[in-house]
Order: C-alpha cells, then sequence, then structure tokens
C-alpha cells in the first residue's frame, strides 16, 4: 500500500494563494514586457527616409567645370549646398531626425543650374510619413535665399524615394561606397580583407577563367588597366572580366569584346603600362558594382596623402592569388623621393606615381596589376589616382610600389573611350 497522503482536493490546489500571486505576477510581467515593446517600436525604433529634391541655384552660370564631380567648382557648389541644407535642418525642430544631405547631379538649367539633392532623415514609425514629408518641405522654405551670396531656391517638392531609387540616382554618379549611397557613417577601415561593396569598381581579369589581373570600372562598358597585363595575352576572345570581390563566386562575369594597348607602351621602362578594354554588353551598375570617379588631367595628387589598393596580388613575393579581395593602406610618394638612389634612382618618370609605406610591408604584388590606387574626396567620393604597374618585388621598405599616374592619362583615356 502507498503511505503517500492523501490526495489534496484539486478545488483547495486551484485557490493555492501561492500559485494566485504568481499567477498575478507573471500576468502583469507578460503584460508590462508587451507594453515596453510596443512603446519601443512605435516611439524609438527609428527608419530611414530617403526623400530627393531639386534646388535652382539661379545666380550661377552653368559650364562645362560642373558636368564632373572631379572639377573644384563641381565639388565647390555641391559642399556649398550640402552645407546650407544641413545648417538649416540642424537649426529647425528637425534637427533630430536629419542625417545627411548630398547633391547627386547638377544640371544646366534656364535660369542657371539645377542641383539633384539626396537626403536622409530617421524618425519613428509612429510618426506619419505625410506629415514628415510636410514638416520637411516646410523647413526647405526656410533655407535662407542667400546664404553667404549663394542664392538658393529649394523646390517646395519633395519625393520619396525607395532604396531602389536611391541606388539608382547615385549609379549616375561615381565613386560611391555603399555607405554614401545610404547616406551613412563613414566606414571604418580596419584589417585588410574588403567586404562586399567596400571597392565597387574593382574588376577582375581572367585568362581562360583564371585570375590574370585587377582591373577599374570606369563606365558599364570600359574597364581600365595596365598594358603588361596583356604582353603575352592579347586575344580579347581568351578574357573575361568579373564583378564582385570574390573570384569563386563572382557576382557577376562578362566577355571581354576589345582590348586597347597604349601604342608607346615599353615593357623596358614600363612607360605608358595603360590599356582600356571594352565589355561584351554593359554591365548593370548596382549598390556593389559601380564605376570609380576619374580625376581632371591637372588634380594634384599631394605626397604623403592616404590612398587605397586592391587587387586578389599574393601576399608575399612569389605567393598565390588568394580568394576574397584585399586592400592595403599606402600614402602617396612624390616622385622626387622615389628616384632617390637608395629608391628606385631615377626611374619613376612623370608618368608613374609611387605609393607606400616608409617601412614596407603594404605594397601591391603580382595578380594586382592593372588594379586600382584610389583616394577619397571632401564629399566622400572616390577618385582614380593610379593604376599597379611595377615595383621592385613587393613591400620592400624605400622600393614602393609604382603606379600608371593617371591624371597624366586623363585625356588617353577620353580618346580611346570618349568618358
Ligand atoms: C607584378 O609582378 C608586380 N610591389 C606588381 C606590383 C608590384 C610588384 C610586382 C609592386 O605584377
Amino acid at each position: 500500500m502507498s503511505s503517500r497522503p492523501a490526495r489534496v482536493p484539486s478545488t483547495s490546489r486551484f485557490l493555492n494563494p501561492y500559485v494566485v500571486f504568481f499567477g498575478v505576477v507573471a500576468g502583469v510581467l507578460i503584460l508590462a514586457v508587451t507594453i515596453a515593446l510596443l512603446i519601443h517600436f512605435l516611439a524609438f525604433d527609428k527608419k530611414s527616409y530617403f526623400y530627393s529634391s531639386s534646388f535652382q541655384i539661379p545666380n550661377v552660370q552653368y559650364s562645362d567645370h560642373l558636368n564632373s564631380p572631379a572639377t573644384q567648382e563641381y565639388r565647390t557648389l555641391s559642399g556649398r549646398i550640402e552645407s546650407v541644407i544641413t545648417t538649416t535642418f540642424k537649426e529647425s525642430n528637425l534637427r533630430n531626425q536629419f542625417i545627411r544631405a548630398h547633391v547627386v547631379k547638377l544640371r544646366p538649367n534656364s535660369s542657371g543650374v539645377m542641383a539633384e539633392i539626396v537626403m536622409k532623415f530617421k524618425f519613428s514609425r509612429n510618426n506619419n510619413a505625410a506629415s514628415m514629408k510636410s514638416r520637411i518641405e516646410s523647413v526647405l522654405l526656410q533655407i535662407p535665399n542667400k546664404f553667404e551670396n549663394l542664392e538658393i531656391n529649394p523646390s517646395t517638392e519633395i519625393t520619396s524615394l525607395t532604396d531602389q531609387d536611391t541606388v539608382e540616382m547615385f549609379n549616375q554618379e561615381c565613386g560611391a561606397h555603399p555607405n554614401l549611397i545610404t547616406l551613412s557613417e563613414e566606414r571604418v577601415m580596419g584589417g585588410i580583407k574588403a567586404e562586399e561593396g567596400d571597392w565597387p569598381w574593382q574588376v577582375s581579369l581572367q585568362l581562360n577563367n583564371v585570375h590574370f589581373c585587377g582591373g577599374i570600372l570606369i563606365s558599364k562598358t570600359w574597364i581600365l588597366t595596365a598594358a603588361h597585363c596583356f604582353r603575352s595575352h592579347s586575344d580579347p576572345h581568351q578574357w573575361t572580366a568579373t564583378f564582385g570581390i570574390s573570384i569563386a563566386f563572382p557576382a557577376q562575369r562578362k566577355r571581354i569584346n576589345t582590348i586597347l594597348i597604349h601604342n608607346n607602351y615599353n615593357f623596358v621602362t614600363h612607360e605608358n603600362d595603360i590599356a582600356v578594354v571594352k565589355l561584351d554588353g554593359a554591365v548593370p551598375f548596382t549598390k556593389n558594382i559601380h564605376r570609380v570617379c576619374l580625376p581632371e588631367a591637372t588634380q594634384n595628387v599631394s605626397p604623403g596623402s592616404t590612398a587605397y589598393v586592391t587587387g586578389w596580388g599574393s601576399q608575399s613575393f612569389g605567393g598565390n592569388t588568394v580568394r576574397e579581395l584585399q586592400q592595403g593602406r599606402v600614402y602617396i610618394i612624390s616622385n622626387n623621393v622615389c628616384n632617390a638612389p637608395t629608391s628606385y634612382n631615377g626611374a619613376v618618370l612623370p608618368g608613374m606615381l609611387c605609393a607606400g609605406v616608409p617601412q614596407g610591408g603594404v605594397d601591391a604584388c603580382r595578380g594586382d596589376s592593372g588594379g586600382p590606387l584610389v583616394q577619397q574626396d571632401s564629399r566622400r567620393l572616390w577618385f582614380l589616382v593610379g593604376i599597379v604597374s611595377w615595383g621592385q618585388e613587393c613591400g620592400l621598405a624605400d622600393k614602393p610600389g609604382v603606379y600608371t599616374r593617371v591624371t597624366a592619362y586623363r585625356d588617353w583615356i577620353t580618346q580611346q573611350t570618349g568618358i
């Protein structure tokens, strides 16, 4: 026989004060958490909203200098417009919602210049989108008619943009990192491995589907690279181009139609180590695949300034190509310094550019050839300053990487491609 006490009647367990107490406490807790989550999502969970607008700049005459984001005129005017918008929003009741404004294009207009702007705001989901839109429009009306001698007539109409619209607006422009397209924080560059979209213009030029050289996307159909990549194989049918950071799983692949090598390329001196390659059809631009900006022929590349070199080249002299795109931060070195007797002793010609780090260690290497050396401008756009060309081994102190100086070939690029 069991020695257990008699079963407690179920009604009395139901009324057990402890059970009731814990039941009530649990119920209250669940309710509190639900309310807190609701408040969080309605009031504090902010979402990004993008708008486009056109501003008329009546007292600036449109000129060819405003055609390209590379010119000082374009940079100055766009920078001033962006700063007027930022100042106005930062002094308005939308100061906490306004994130950033960026001029994507300057166009000629019957009475001067028309600037196309993208603006980013963050507000909580319980804000009515229509009322936020009209609040933004009313702040735009507060933009002073004249701001430091710049006349601005903002359009009172703004248009909501989807993520895809924003990408398409930026794809008219060059040199935009995906973080600029989403008007987000500047990226923090650590480590040597690139993330998807970090270098959207980087191309892998492949000989019989094996990575051979780097390349640089300068339009939907044209790639810039080094002439020496084609020294032994210049038949375009043997070549393909892939896009995206992985060689093993490229985001896109295109056949090559034409290879145009500089007529005066000299493989002994490395002079004029430049070529353009035409794709067999246009590569569709995405947030992660698009062109870099080309500098003007007169643009100054300052010694000491920071630049980045990227590629799938070997990580040591004599090593193998790597599968994931790598990046290295280097500094521009003047031709004078680079031609010192302990360095290249006069071998660096005016159409070349040196970049490296004083103690060595960060450099382009075999397989990086034809790839980009880029710098960021004051508006966060990336410009091509060099094409990986040659150097004594890789990463040696006093033997920096030598690049084809893009500004010196700016007119040659236009002659070949019309860009
Ligand atoms: C090469 O063999 C090569 N350190 C490219 C760049 C450099 C050296 C060699 C620069 O393609």
